[in-house]
């Protein structure tokens, strides 16, 4: 005998939908939709069978409770089914979308390095690199710091082999990280004749407290350019490029007179306050002024120590520590943080 139609119907329906069950969840809801006790198909229909008229009532609670244990079979064999075509624990799911690979970032100091060697290598600087592990005469002694000279107290030593030296300097010893990237500027004045235009990146080192405006080891770049007709103006006028070109074009740059062994006579040169845009704030202690770098034009002892006529060349040299501009420019408050690894940070700057 065939089963009422309803009942067919439901089959029907239940064997297509579980046609499409892919997971154990799957599943569990198709046994929701047709055994669940609140709004289960299958259940729903044997609800009916007590208004149903007597004479159809016994054929279709017959076939409705057969349709119940078909379905409820079916739905145990998919159960199992489905289960055991799930990869097993540990195993690649080969389907899953790949993940993108985190490219890492430029770091600050770097941009701000690269974007000084565009500026200055488009005015035709070339640019040199020397070692960090410098020697004693390089770093000090060519540039007009003899052995006992108060200016080395300017600036405090790492010493390589350990030592600081005596006063005096005798047995000194041959090996120090450098103090600041000049020695470079002597070992290329040694090797080339003027005219030259060069500058000098890398890391420097000092026996300095790290604070928020120092580190032990920092960036510099210097620049150092030397020819006959060199002049004082000649400086003024490329750092003033130089610094419009790194901060922006309103920038006003303001030079004081200062002190350095290496420089004579020497400069300290100054930025409208990159915060308050001259008008005064803390930043920079209500003068709108910011200091930036020291320049100066070429001590004569300089170019005697690498054998250059100092009554035929003149020349004049900058220095500028980069932390302190990467710092001005992108409002970072403390340079330790750029030698922190700290990511939030470095995600904030271009890959
Ligand atoms: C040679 C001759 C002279 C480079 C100079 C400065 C002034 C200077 C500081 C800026 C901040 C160091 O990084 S910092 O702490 N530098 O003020 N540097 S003149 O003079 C030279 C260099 C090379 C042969």
């Amino acid at each position: 005998m065939d089963a009422p139609p309803e009942v067919n119907q439901l089959r029907t329906a239940f064997r297509a939908e579980l046609e499409r069950t892919a997971g154990p969840r799957d599943v569990q809801d198709l046994r929701d939709r047709y055994l669940g006790r609140k709004r289960g198909r299958v259940v729903a229909l044997l609800k009916t069978l007590a208004g149903a008229p007597p004479e159809r009532r016994r054929a279709l609670g017959q076939a409705a409770n057969a349709l119940k244990q078909e379905i409820e079979a079916a739905l145990e064999a998919r159960r199992a089914a489905v289960a055991e075509a799930r990869p097993p624990a540990g195993a690649v799911d080969v389907t899953l979308p790949g993940r993108a690979p985190a490219p890492g970032h430029r770091h600050p100091l770097s941009l701000i390095r690269e974007e000084i060697e565009a500026i200055f290598s488009a005015i035709g600087f070339e640019i040199v690199h020397g070692p960090e592990a410098e020697d004693d005469y390089h770093n000090f002694e060519a540039l007009n710091m003899p052995a006992a000279h108060p200016a080395r107290d300017m600036q405090d030593t790492l010493y390589l082999d350990g030592a600081i030296p005596p006063p005096g300097g005798e047995g000194r010893p041959a090996t120090l990280l450098r103090t600041h990237t000049s020695g470079m500027q002597i070992r290329y004045m040694e090797t080339h004749e003027p005219p030259i235009r060069i500058i000098a990146p890398g890391l420097v080192y000092r026996r300095d407290t790290p604070d928020l405006t120092h580190s032990p080891m920092f960036q510099q770049v210097e620049g150092l350019l030397v020819g006959e007709t060199v002049t004082m103006g000649d400086l003024k006028g490329t750092l003033e490029h130089f610094l419009r070109a790194l901060f922006d074009d309103d920038t006003r740059v303001a030079f004081r007179p200062s002190f350095f062994p290496y420089t004579e006579p020497s400069t300290e040169v100054f930025i409208t306050c990159v915060f308050c845009r001259g008008g005064g704030c803390a930043v920079c202690k209500r003068t709108g002024w910011i200091e930036i770098l020291g320049a100066g034009m070429v001590h004569p002892a300089v170019f005697e120590a690498v054998g250059y006529d100092a009554e035929r060349f003149t020349g004049w040299a900058f220095g500028v520590g980069i932390d302190r501009v990467a710092a001005l420019k992108y409002r970072v408050d403390d340079i330790r943080r750029f030698y922190a690894n700290d990511l939030h940070l470095l995600e904030q700057f271009p890959s």
